[in-house]
């Protein structure tokens, strides 16, 4: 059993030589706070509808990243990479979901831990709601019916793009976290992550249009260490 076990794994453990994550009580964890902003022109996207229009709506434009008035960036996915041992996940009450309603993905982004998630779709015309690791499929549902639900499993951390092969505008990001060190930013591009084992890290922060950026930042008992981070366009 061993020996097929260790087998069954190795492919695994090639693609992705992540180490796996162990709880354990945080007594003397610092924080890292900061705030994600973009300098850049904000790009506008136009969205024109070619069928299903009495449930997708009319012509309209939509930006893919939401910056604020100081340049805090909203929704950007910001946490720690690599983290071997620390605070629990957490109860989870309830599966992740991702809605579809008037032919747009709710929420457009979202971080959940490795496991299951509900894709849904709230509309009565056919979604075919593809998620994708890179260029590789992890799920493709037809979603015909309103209130159509599929539970999948999303246990590989990373990004996963999720596309509509039905209505060619629809995105939405869903990132599987490694570790329970993650924050969505607030409307302001604000982000607090806490109980944080002293210690240097690698802090990503991540956004659908810009891409990855990464910094090393130290973590002191008791502290918060403060950062900044400018996402750039890819
Ligand atoms: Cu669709």
């Amino acid at each position: 059993m061993k020996v097929r076990l260790m087998f069954a794994f190795l492919p695994l453990a090639c693609a992705a030589p992540a180490l796996a994550y162990e709880e354990a009580p945080v007594s003397n964890g610092g924080k890292v706070e900061g705030k994600v902003t973009f300098q850049g022109a904000v790009p506008t996207k136009k969205i024109i509808p070619t069928k299903n229009k009495e449930v997708c709506g009319g012509v309209r434009e939509e930006q893919p990243i939401i910056v604020g008035p100081d340049k805090g960036v909203q929704d950007a996915v910001v946490y720690l990479k690599g983290v071997s041992k620390g605070k629990a996940w957490g109860k989870a009450d309830k599966l992740p979901v991702l809605d579809q309603e008037h032919c747009k993905f709710k929420p457009t982004v979202q971080v959940i831990r490795p496991g299951k998630i509900d894709i849904k779709s709230s509309d009565p015309v056919l979604h075919n709601t593809h998620g994708f690791y890179g260029k590789r499929t992890a799920f493709n549902f037809a979603l015909p019916n309103e209130n159509a639900k599929i539970t999948t499993d999303l246990s590989k951390p990373g990004e996963v793009r999720v596309e509509c092969d039905a209505h060619g505008w629809m995105l939405a990001y869903i990132y599987v976290a490694e570790t329970p060190y993650y924050m969505l930013t607030g409307k302001d591009g604000s982000f607090s992550i806490a109980d944080v084992p002293p210690g240097n890290y690698t802090l990503v922060a991540t956004q659908g249009y810009t891409g990855d950026v990464e910094m090393p930042v130290t973590v002191t008992a008791g502290e918060a260490a403060k950062v900044a981070i400018e996402l750039k366009k890819k």
